[in-house]
């Protein structure tokens, strides 16, 4: 086999992808070539990214011959990102929502789970009982901090990259199949890659590293149609969609003397916007254009607790906030959690602990 060293020394000495190295591309092939019921698993809640390299794995199986190959959702992906679902064949596809038993299954009769965009079983939701069980080898492909890399024969955990669709597309760069050539992905991989990492960037606004823009630029040369993405991504929202973010902005955005902003999301609300699952998809991101913000909060009532979204600016932490305060954790300047305290008690927490944090963690 052939592998390509000036990929492997290109995202080396351009990024930190130590994990993208000959001994480990070897080992990920080698797992998959092995595997007749390879399954693919991402976290809950699947966003740009976890589908995009989600999809892009399911097509370079393909490509690979793994017919036999599933995705396991623990819930569906939000309407804008059908489209990427769509390019997969529906019997390969299992959601755990829907058909619990069949999702479980197909997790326990798999000979090989590749986990993608997660660094924890329990980021899967429903999912965590049967992949702690599986006795199938497991591949990680992550860009979230601390992982436990003892659960897999393979990872790839890199924090300095864009997304894990980014990281995906260095992997199979750097296979023999796609012998670093763009062109040789398949359009339905490439296009995914192209979402997952345009989407967990906010479209080139953070975590853009030299890597990313090389990728980019790659892809456009390869025919990956941006424009498709963007209009996807961007323009196929509801009329309530943009009605909710107005009210949120003018009516339940609050900033503190902390610098930290939040808004506070209850079920009433979401009802009356008719709020669909990935609606307030990256409206957390508004308030940093503040000035004297530094940190702002997403909390939103559902099902039996309040899911919780963090976004910082640079030097401020919003992991380690969330790892303190929040039950959570993820990256540097985006990260999430939960509270398992009543909708009307949200306020009032949010501004006791960020007061501390800001001003005992943060000084
Ligand atoms: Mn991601």
């Amino acid at each position: 086999m052939q592998y390509n060293f000036v990929i492997l020394h290109l995202v080396k000495s351009a990024g930190n992808m130590n994990d993208i190295n000959r001994s480990n591309i070897e080992a990920f092939l080698k797992l998959i070539e092995k595997a007749e019921r390879p399954v693919i698993v991402t976290h809950a809640k699947p966003d740009g990214d976890a589908m995009g390299s989600t999809v892009a794995m399911y097509h370079f199986l393909g490509l690979l011959g793994k017919e036999r190959r599933k995705v396991v959702l623990n819930d569906r992906c939000p309407g804008y990102l059908r489209y990427l679902e769509a390019t997969m064949s529906a019997q390969d596809l299992v959601i755990h929502n829907d058909t619990p038993s069949d999702a479980e299954d197909a997790i326990a009769q798999a000979d090989l789970v590749l986990c993608l965009d997660f660094h924890a079983f329990h980021r899967t939701r429903n999912l965590e009982t049967a992949l702690a069980s599986s006795k199938a080898a497991k591949i990680l492909v992550d860009h979230h901090l601390d992982p436990d890399r003892s659960l897999y024969e393979v990872s790839f955990s890199e924090t300095a990259i864009s997304s894990a669709s980014e990281l995906l597309y260095w992997i199979l760069m750097a296979t023999p199949q796609i012998d670093s050539k763009a062109e040789n992905l398949p359009s339905e991989c490439a296009t995914a890659l192209m979402t997952g990492m345009t989407t967990d960037t906010n479209n080139f606004n953070n975590s853009v590293y030299p890597t990313t823009l090389i990728m980019a630029s790659q892809m456009l040369a390869a025919g990956v149609d941006r424009d498709f993405i963007l209009q996807k991504i961007n323009q196929e929202h509801s009329e309530n969609r943009l009605r909710l973010k107005g009210f949120m902005l003018k009516d339940l955005l609050k900033v503190t003397d902390d610098g930290v902003a939040f808004m506070i999301l209850d079920k009433e609300a979401q009802l009356r916007y008719n709020m669909q699952e990935g609606d307030t998809e990256g409206f957390v991101n508004e308030p940093l254009s503040i000035a004297d913000v530094r940190m702002s909060i997403y909390a939103r009532e559902d099902k039996g607790e309040i899911r919780i979204s963090i976004r910082s600016k640079k030097g401020t932490s919003a992991n380690r906030c969330a790892r303190l305060f929040f039950d959570g954790g993820g990256h540097e300047n985006a990260a999430g959690g939960k509270l398992l305290i009543p909708i009307g008690e949200v306020e009032e927490y949010i501004r006791k602990y960020t007061h501390i944090y800001m001003t005992e963690y943060e000084k």
